[in-house]
C-alpha cells in the first residue's frame, strides 16, 4: 500500500518542525512547500539526511509549487507570518488572509480531498477563511489551537501539583487568543477533579486562577521570550496528534477549532470546541455540560471570534 501523503504549506518554524515529527513517526511522504525560494527544498534535504541514523523511510521533499501537493491526505498550514513582541494575534490579520486566500486556491485546485489542519494565526479568524477559500466542506477544516492550549494548561497543572503530565487531562475551549476558556470542571489528574485534587493537596484556589491566567498568555509569554517569532515545538506537536487521529482513524476527542452549527449557541461558525476525529473528518462535536461562568466565557469568546470574521469580510469582499 503506498505511503500516505502529508503536505506542509509554510516550511518555517513550524513547518520545519511537522515535517521532522512527521518523519520521525513515518507517518508518510512529506512535501513542504514555502514561497520562499529554496528554503523548502534546502530544509527537505537536510530532513532526509536524518533517515539513516533515525531509521525512518519518507520521500521528503521541499517545493514553491502548489502542483507538488497533489493527492495529499493531509494538508497542515502554517503559511503567513508570526506575532513579534508588542502585537496581538489579531494583529496579523490582514496580511494571513490574504495568504490563506492564495493557500485556499492552491488547496482547491490540487489537493481538495486532503484533511487540511489550520494552524496560521489568528487561527479562528483564518481557519474560517481557509475553509471559505478552498470550499472544501467543514468537517474537512479544522484548526489547531485546543490542542496546543490544553497542553499548556496540563504542563502548569502538572508542575503545581508535581504529578507527571502524562496524569494530566486538561481542557480549553474557545477562541485562541487572550479570550480562550481554560475549563477547571473538565480538568482530572489521573481522572480526579482538579479542584478535589487541590482540596486533597492544599493548593489554593487562587493558584488554579494564577494557572488559568498563565495559560491565556501561554503564546505571549514565549513570544516575549523568543523576541524573534512565537511558539513553534508545542504547535507542531499538537497539529501532528490532530494528524494522527485522521490517518489512523482514531475517533479522538479532541478541543480543536471546528465548524460548529447549532451547539454551544454558535451556528456557522469556527470555535474552540471539543471535537470527534477520525476518518471522516471532524466526525462530531461534543456538546459538555458547562457553568454559567464558563458559558459567559465562551460567549465572549465567540464573540471576538465574529468580531474577527466581521473585518475579514470587511478585508475580502468575495468572504
Ligand atoms: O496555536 C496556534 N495556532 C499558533 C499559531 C501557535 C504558534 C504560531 N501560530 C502561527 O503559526 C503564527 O502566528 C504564524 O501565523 C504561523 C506560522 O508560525 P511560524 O513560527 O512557523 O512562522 P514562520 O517561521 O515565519 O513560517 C511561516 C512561513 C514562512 O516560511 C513564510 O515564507 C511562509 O510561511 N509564507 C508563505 N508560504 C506560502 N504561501 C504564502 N503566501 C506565504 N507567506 C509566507
Amino acid at each position: 500500500m503506498a505511503r500516505k501523503k502529508i503536505a506542509l504549506i509554510g516550511a518555517g518554524m513550524i513547518g520545519g518542525t511537522l515535517a521532522h515529527l512527521a518523519a520521525k513517526k513515518e507517518m508518510g511522504d512529506i512535501v513542504l512547500f514555502d514561497i520562499a525560494e529554496g528554503m523548502p527544498q534546502g530544509k527537505a534535504l537536510d530532513l532526509s539526511q536524518c533517515g539513516p541514523v533515525e531509521g525512518f523511510d519518507a520521500s521528503i521533499t521541499g517545493t514553491n509549487d502548489y502542483a507538488d501537493i497533489a493527492g495529499a491526505d493531509v494538508i497542515i498550514v502554517t503559511a503567513g507570518v508570526p506575532r513579534k513582541p508588542g502585537m496581538s494575534r489579531d494583529d496579523l490579520l490582514g496580511i494571513n488572509l490574504s495568504v490563506m486566500k492564495a493557500v485556499g486556491e492552491g488547496i482547491k485546485a490540487h489537493a481538495p480531498d486532503a484533511f487540511v489542519i489550520c494552524i496560521t494565526n489568528p487561527l479562528d479568524a483564518m481557519v474560517w477563511a481557509l475553509r471559505e477559500f478552498s470550499g472544501l466542506p467543514a468537517n474537512k477544516v479544522v484548526g489547531m489551537a485546543g490542542v496546543l492550549d490544553s497542553a499548556r494548561f496540563a504542563t502548569f497543572l502538572a508542575w503545581e501539583f508535581g504529578v507527571s503530565v502524562k496524569d494530566v487531562n486538561a481542557f480549553v475551549l474557545g477562541g485562541h487568543g487572550d479570550t480562550m476558556v481554560p475549563v477547571l470542571s473538565y480538568s482530572t489528574i489521573s481522572g480526579i477533579p482538579v479542584h478535589d485534587l487541590a482540596k486533597i493537596k492544599g493548593v489554593d484556589a487562587s493558584r488554579l486562577d494564577d494557572i488559568v491566567a498563565r495559560t491565556r498568555s501561554g503564546g505571549g509569554e514565549i513570544v516575549g521570550l523568543l523576541k524573534t517569532g512565537s511558539a513553534y515545538y508545542a504547535p507542531a506537536t499538537s497539529a501532528i496528534a490532530m494528524a494522527e487521529a485522521y490517518l489512523g482513524d482514531q475517533k479522538r476527542i479532541l478541543p480543536c477549532a471546528a465548524y460548529v452549527e447549532g451547539k454551544y449557541g454558535v451556528d456557522g461558525l469556527y470555535v474552540g470546541v471539543p471535537a470527534v476525529i477520525g476518518a471522516n473528518g471532524i466526525e462530531d462535536v461534543v456538546e459538555i455540560e458547562l457553568s454559567d461562568e464558563e458559558k459567559a466565557n465562551l460567549k465572549v469568546s465567540v464573540d471576538a471570534v465574529e468580531e474577527l470574521l466581521v473585518a475579514c469580510k470587511g478585508l475580502e469582499p468575495s468572504l
